[in-house]
Parts: structure tokens; C-alpha cells; sequence
């Protein structure tokens, strides 16, 4: 089981309480970008985290691969990549960094689809929810043989249950 949260923007309470929650069970925590915090926050100090576009800090990577529980995984905000516009460009990066998921923030809108042979993955924003239904998200990834279980949880970490995906790699 992996954690992954997103835009949290300037929000650093709500990121530490995340972290302390999985620091010991998650495989692996990932904050897909605008955090709005200095790249060398010792917060980062167990999470993978990337730029995003209201990052301004330097220190801070595009993308990011990362291999966790056997699956190779790819970690980027997404304004690079266009995903407003759709997640062929970041479906094409994941492909061609031998990618199984792709992890991106930055619409703010929780989301799990698969493009070509990719899944794409958005928690949604833990600060500033911009799709239905409206509330503050973040993820929870558990693998299971070759299928995946997306579930999303409100800032109390309550499983908004209707929002959970199982989705086959
Ligand atoms: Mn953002």
C-alpha cells in the first residue's frame, strides 16, 4: 500500500498529519507537487515529492520514477504535460519511462483512468478540490497481484467509499 497527496498549496499541517499517519505502514508516500514549501523542509524526509507550477523552489525535481512493491511508478505535477487537456502526454512519459502508474496533481480534480497501457492516477487536491464531490482528497494505493484498489480519503481520513476504483494493470 502506497499514500499519495497533491496541491496541497502553503498547507503544511495537513501534509505532516498525512506523513505520521502512513510514515510506518506505506511502502511508499508521493506529493505530486504544489505544496508550496521550500524544498528543503525536513517534512520531505520520507515523502517523494515534485515541482509544481506554483513552486518556485529550485531544489525540486520534474518527474520522478520510482520503484515500489515491483511496480515501476512515475511522479510528475502534470502542467508539463498538459493534463488539463488530457492524459495522453503523461500516459506517453510513463510508456516511455517503462512505467505500469502514472501520478500527477495540478487539476486538482481526483481522478483514475487508464490511457493505452497506463494508469493515471490524481488524489485530488488536499487544500482546494476542484471536481465533484467537492471535498479535500487524498489517495490510497493497494496492489493486489495485477489489480490495483484507488481509494480516496477526506483531510479527517475518512474513505469517501463511493469514490473507491479497482482497476486491472
Ligand atoms: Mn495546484
Amino acid at each position: 500500500m502506497f499514500v499519495v497527496m497533491s496541491d496541497s498549496h502553503g498547507d503544511r499541517a495537513i501534509v505532516e498529519a498525512i506523513k505520521d499517519k502512513y510514515i510506518n505502514t506505506a511502502s511508499a508516500i508521493f506529493h505530486c507537487g504544489d505544496s508550496e514549501l521550500p524544498a528543503a523542509d525536513e517534512i520531505w524526509q520520507g515523502i517523494t515529492v515534485v515541482t509544481g507550477n506554483c513552486d518556485y523552489d529550485s531544489g525540486y525535481q520534474e518527474v520522478v520514477v520510482r520503484e515500489v512493491e515491483g511496480l515501476r511508478i512515475l511522479l510528475t505535477h502534470g502542467h508539463l504535460y498538459s493534463v488539463n487537456y488530457g492524459l495522453n502526454r503523461l500516459s506517453l512519459l510513463a510508456q516511455e519511462n517503462e512505467c505500469e502508474i502514472a501520478l500527477f496533481g495540478h487539476t486538482h480534480i481526483a481522478t483514475v483512468e487508464k490511457v493505452a497501457n497506463e494508469v493515471c492516477i490524481n488524489p485530488g487536491s488536499i487544500r482546494q478540490p476542484r471536481g465533484y464531490p467537492f471535498i479535500p482528497t487524498y489517495a490510497i494505493i493497494a496492489i493486489l497481484n495485477q489489480e490495483l484498489t484507488v481509494k480516496f480519503l477526506d483531510r479527517e481520513h475518512r474513505v469517501l467509499e463511493e469514490m473507491t476504483r479497482v482497476i486491472e494493470l
